[in-house]
């Protein structure tokens, strides 16, 4: 049997829900593994999700649940919106699948063996609030924010890959494959950075639990890098090897065209052959992520259809480039295509089909264009119908649906176009007593009809749904995306057909009422609580000077326990950026302290110590209360760094 084509999409991180940048990658690899398997090919398509790590651990801790449990709930997500949109890829990997662990110490044991990783110290300075090495550069960045970061020199064991040692393999194997990166411009970013020179990489830490431990020194799990990349190589099918197509963000290139190679040239194994690097989708002119709180999530999307998201997807972005997001483009993207272009057209040729030649198509035109019968515009769609399915097929399969349907949606609009020249409901009025009106009608229905059947072919990658009901419609069975469809040339129509009902591709958007919901859902005033709380009276006014006295800091719980013999109060170790303090709590009556742990609060710092309970406590943390018994820890957000002012 050949080798599959083998496509891959990067793992996700858990510690969010799917936004629409994901979905894009995903919907990309998706199209490109669709266009695969029509052109006759047996297609592995990957995706999954990239689980271990500091981030994961520490989320997990605040919400009191174990990294696994917090992994399975974002994991649900993602393979929920991939069945609901009707993704083929094989498996859902995740980094902590039990196979994926073998492979991951395993790999990680041969290149022990062969000398690529080895054990070294990491000795630099480490922000204890960020929790990370710093370079001396970063370091004098951290001072000069005078934020109090705690730097301290530390000494850290680590294993290392010695990556130095591929600088010149790489940069012979960059030469030797012009098609490893694509596009070229970022291929040469690449190879900038590699001829700036590389570094051996650290791949293990100690001071994080959540990852797969390194074989025979459990002490450290292989950092995240080493771990998510070899994804990859567990997930391969058998005889899949090596992946065809990686499709990556731009933002994770240099892992992928850099780390990867290395790490796999080190393990004697191939290389793969293309890594492709898409652009950011753009809230304006700033990356769409979690912590700029300016994601678009693809539920809201959704309502309009899926095969409607895909094709926006293809046809706004161009790979490799980054595009901005606007609902109002989104929408008028969908209804001047969807509604207007392709869907118009099927419309009313099956309706003329319909009414002219009750619903029978009874022959084809030369596609040669040789016999008689035809004038010069029927000559040009034939030619142009076999130019854009040429043209379609060839943008698809160097990865360009942007390119694809566009000379698509050039066809339909010269559809448009012959269909008013040719005036078919002119010549409806005069074929009985006019032979040749006659004849040119059915040519003109016979050219709609080869016209939306080839491109109901060629849409099928991108909208598989839409592209299905419109192949019913023409009277055709069987799928419209069957393997192999795309490995001839044009293909050859059967007559007579029947065209079916004509089933609507798009239902108009009504884009008024649309922004309308839009922008009063924006401007929606916040609900008022509906019964007054009985809250207690203001305290007297003060001035500005009295409250700037009070110094808030946020601050972030490192250990905590329960004070014993005490109902109410929690021992809590809290770093505070410049230094870590013991602070009792009054807070046992709303949190265990398993759910402090990891928790960012803001702490009255400057508060004479007390004793409570015998125990000295510097410092007060702030919570909200309904003037019961509940505290409600008040948080600041998750990017505030322990030692900023709170004012
Ligand atoms: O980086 N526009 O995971 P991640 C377009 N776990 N695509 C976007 C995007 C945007 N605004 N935002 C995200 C990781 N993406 C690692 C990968 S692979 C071995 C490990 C897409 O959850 C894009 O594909 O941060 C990007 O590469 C990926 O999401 C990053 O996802």
């Amino acid at each position: 049997m050949s080798k599959p084509f083998y496509i891959t999409t990067p793992i996700y991180y858990v510690n969010d829900r799917p936004h629409i940048g994901h979905t894009y990658t995903t919907v990309l690899a998706d199209v490109i593994a669709r266009f695969h398997r029509m052109m006759g090919e047996d297609v592995a398509f990957l995706t999954g999700t990239d689980e271990h790590g500091q981030k994961v651990e520490k989320a997990a801790a605040a919400r009191g649940i174990t990294p696994k449990a917090l992994a399975d709930e974002v994991v649900a997500n993602y393979t929920e919106l991939w069945k609901q949109m009707d993704m083929t890829h094989f498996r859902f990997i995740r980094t902590t699948d039990e196979d994926h662990r073998k492979v991951v110490q395993a790999r990680f044991q041969q290149l022990l063996d062969s000398g690529d990783i080895y054990k070294s110290t990491y000795k630099g300075l480490y922000s204890v609030s960020d929790e990370a090495f710093v370079t001396e550069m970063q370091a004098k960045e951290l001072q000069a924010q005078g934020l109090g970061h705690q730097l301290v020199e530390l000494e850290e064991e680590t294993y290392n890959f010695r990556l130095s040692k591929y600088e010149q393999p790489l940069l012979e194997y960059f030469a030797a494959h012009p098609e490893f990166v694509q596009p070229d411009f970022r291929f040469n970013e690449v190879k900038r950075f590699v001829e700036g020179g590389l570094q051996d990489l650290s791949i293990s830490r100690t001071s994080i639990n959540w990852g797969i431990p390194v074989p025979v020194d459990g002490k450290h799990v292989i950092y995240v890098w080493f771990d998510a990349l070899l994804n990859y190589l567990t997930g391969a099918p058998e005889g899949a090897w090596p992946p065809d197509l990686q499709l990556v963000g731009k933002d994770i290139l240099r892992f992928h065209a850099v780390y990867w190679p290395a790490f796999l040239m080190a393990m004697g194994l191939e290389l793969p052959k293309t890594i492709l690097a898409h652009g950011w989708w753009l809230m304006g002119d700033d990356k769409m992520s979690k912590s700029k709180g300016n994601v678009v999530r693809p539920d809201t999307l959704l309502k309009f259809g899926n095969d409607a998201l895909r094709f926006y997807f293809m046809r706004d972005m161009q790979v490799g480039h980054d595009r901005s997001f606007s609902f109002e483009g989104f929408m008028d993207r969908l209804n001047a295509d969807l509604a207007n272009g392709l869907g118009n057209l099927a419309a009313r040729s099956i309706a003329m089909i319909q009414k002219y030649r009750e619903g029978v198509v009874s022959g084809m035109p030369d596609p040669a264009g040789e016999a008689g019968g035809l004038d010069e515009s029927d000559k040009k769609i034939i030619a142009w119908q076999k130019s854009t399915f040429d043209n379609a097929r060839a943008f698809a399969a160097e990865n360009n649906f942007h390119g694809s349907l566009s000379v698509i949606w050039d066809l339909i609009r010269s559809l448009d176009s012959y269909i008013v020249e040719a005036s078919p409901w002119v010549l409806a009025k005069r074929e009985r007593e006019d032979p040749q009106a006659h004849e040119k009608l059915d040519v003109v229905l016979q050219l709609l009809y080869q016209s939306l059947h080839n491109i109901s072919i060629l849409v099928a990658p991108v909208m598989p749904a839409m592209a299905q009901t419109l192949w019913e419609s023409l009277g055709q069975t069987g799928r419209v995306d069957e393997p192999g469809r795309f490995a001839g040339g044009l293909p050859r129509i059967k007559t007579p057909v029947q065209v079916g009902e004509p089933k609507p591709l798009f239902i108009r958007i009504d884009k008024e009422a649309e922004m309308k919901a839009i922008e009063e859902a924006a401007s929606a005033p916040i609900e008022a609580v509906s019964t007054p709380l009985d809250v207690p009276e203001l305290r007297p006014i003060i001035d500005y000077d009295t409250f700037a006295q009070t110094d808030l800091r946020v601050g972030q719980i490192l250990t905590a326990e329960a004070v014993p013999k005490s109902k109410k109060l929690i021992k809590m170790t809290v770093d505070l950026g410049f230094e870590q303090r013991t602070i009792l709590g009054g807070i046992a009556t709303g949190y265990s302290p398993e759910e402090l742990i990891g928790r960012k609060v803001v702490v009255v710092a400057n508060l004479a110590p007390r004793a409570l309970m015998g125990i000295e406590s510097h410092g007060m943390l702030l919570a909200a209360s309904d003037n019961a018994s509940k505290p409600y820890l008040i948080a600041p957000p998750e990017d505030a760094k322990p030692g900023f002012i709170v004012k």
